[in-house]
């Protein structure tokens, strides 16, 4: 192995002069024999010095030119610059080449004709620069060493431990073992350590603020809802375009729910066909089968409204609730929307809350997201009344950003459930992507969420800080 060709030349000779030769001489890759020194070198088995050598080799147009130039120049370039015999010359070219080409660069005094080689002559600055003018020749730096003995030279390389094993001292070979030094400045191993989406961290921003803010996670742990519970009981009409398959997935298997309360469902039913509680209602026939339908719930407010009904049942007491979690939607995918998101919803209901009320805790929440500044739009959802979306005027991006919907759940919700009449439930939802991307500068939603993710993405990006105080 040429390491040991290096040492065991050292071992009998002071000194390697020349390390091209020493490789050219043994068939040994010089790029290869400089590496081996460098490392014998680093470790003080040897001492090497750089050597330097600059030298001029013909470049691509210069080969070309030399097979097809004139023959005083095609001699001229023959010529390797170590020299060469007349013999070996004159067998390398055309033979009517090399007669006219030698008389030729000859009388230039181009030549230098020695007892052994023909070289060339040394061409002076002048020719140097005609060539590399005409881009025949270029410079080339030459690098190799001449090596010595090191201080810590052996005629071979010990194999230095790096640790000592149960194996070492049962065999009692440590006693003639030699360990590498210990290296205290060396970096520790990266820990693979595992690593958290920046949904999930996120996530857990807005689990803080609604946490710091009074409220209780709601359980969301159900991606199959029925109609009824994700529309029905939210006063939702069975022919709204929302229902339809277009936007909703319906589930074939298994298609329809297995346990309704029935006493709700008549007030349900009744509140749809004739409405109650001073409203007319839709004036439809509502159809039992529809609210039987098995789907992925559209929007956590599914949850909501299971949760309101609980605390009806369960005698009422003032809540806020809040939860973060995955909704489905049959729309068309774009940019930033895909079938799915992760929908973030708050409700507070007590008795007598009105809209400043509402208003009130979304400039709580939102500062704590770093937007203090909010406007408000009226818009409609079945479901609320008056509803509202939230704009909120974003620092960095220095624009209005439209930041989540809300409203007060109707009547028509609440008082079939069984909640006091005075109980008035303010809810709002948001979205998990929205916020995450616009933190994290992600445009394109398939970057954040999906097969597509770059997981070294993952693995680097920042921790997520809001909502601290
Ligand atoms: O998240 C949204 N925008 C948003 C939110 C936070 C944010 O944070 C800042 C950087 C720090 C930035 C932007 N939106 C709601 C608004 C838009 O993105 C909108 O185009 C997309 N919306 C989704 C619905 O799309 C199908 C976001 C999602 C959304 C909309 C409404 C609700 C929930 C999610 C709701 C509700 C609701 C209403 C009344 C009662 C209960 C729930």
């Amino acid at each position: 192995m040429a390491e040991e060709v290096v040492l065991g030349f050292l071992e009998k000779n002071d000194e390697i002069s020349d390390s091209g030769e020493f490789a050219s001489e043994r068939g040994i890759d010089h790029q290869e024999l400089t590496n081996i020194i460098k490392s014998l070198h680093g470790f003080r088995f040897v001492n090497a010095q750089d050597i330097k050598r600059e030298r001029w080799v013909l470049t691509e147009e210069g080969r070309t030119y030399a097979a097809a130039g004139s023959p005083e120049v095609q001699v001229f370039l023959a010529i390797p610059p170590e020299g060469i015999s007349l013999e070996e010359l004159q067998r390398k070219m055309d033979p009517a080449v090399f007669k006219i080409g030698r008389s030729q660069a000859i009388k230039n005094q181009w030549l230098e004709m020695g007892k052994q080689l023909v070289t060339r002559k040394v061409i002076g600055p002048k020719e140097i620069d005609a060539l590399k003018q005409r881009k025949l020749i270029a410079p080339q730096t030459w690098k190799g060493y001449s090596v010595r003995k090191g201080p810590n030279y052996a005629p071979k390389r010990k194999k230095f431990a790096t640790d000592l094993t149960r194996d070492n001292l049962q065999r009692g070979d440590w006693k003639d073992m030699e360990f590498k030094e210990y290296n205290f400045s060396a970096k520790g191993q990266p820990i693979e350590g595992g690593h958290l989406h920046a949904l999930l961290k996120v996530r857990q921003q807005f689990k803080m603020i609604f946490l710091q803010m009074g409220f209780e996670e709601m359980p969301t742990n159900n991606f199959v809802e029925s109609s009824f519970w994700n529309f029905d009981a939210l006063f939702q009409p069975q022919q709204h375009p929302a229902r339809d398959s277009h936007d909703t997935f319906f589930l074939q298997v298994p298609p329809t729910t297995k346990f309704l309360p029935e006493d709700y469902v008549e007030r349900v039913k009744r509140v749809h066909e004739f409405g109650g509680y001073g409203s007319r209602g839709y004036e439809y026939d509502w159809k039992r089968e529809e609210a039987n339908k098995n789907l992925l719930r559209t929007h956590t407010t599914a949850v909501s409204s299971r949760m309101l009904y609980r605390l009806a049942q369960e005698g009422f007491a003032p809540k806020k609730y809040f939860s973060i979690d995955r909704v489905f939607r049959n729309e068309a995918v774009d940019r930033t929307h895909l079938a799915e998101f992760h929908q973030i919803e708050g409700l507070v209901c007590d008795r007598g809350l009105t809209l400043g009320d509402l208003i009130g805790v979304f400039n709580d929440f939102f500062t704590r997201l770093g937007m203090s500044k909010l406007k408000f739009k009226p818009a409609y959802n079945p479901y609320t009344e008056p509803s509202m979306e939230i704009f909120g005027y974003h620092e960095g991006l220095k624009k209005w950003v439209e930041i989540g919907n809300s409203g007060m759940f109707r009547p028509e919700m609440l008082l079939p459930m069984g909640l006091p009449e005075d109980v008035r439930v303010i809810a709002w939802g948001l979205s998990l992507e929205r916020p995450t991307m616009i933190l994290y500068g992600i445009d394109n939603i398939r970057d954040l969420f999906g097969h597509k993710v770059d997981l070294s993405l993952i693995k680097k990006n920042p921790l997520c800080r809001i909502g601290i105080e």
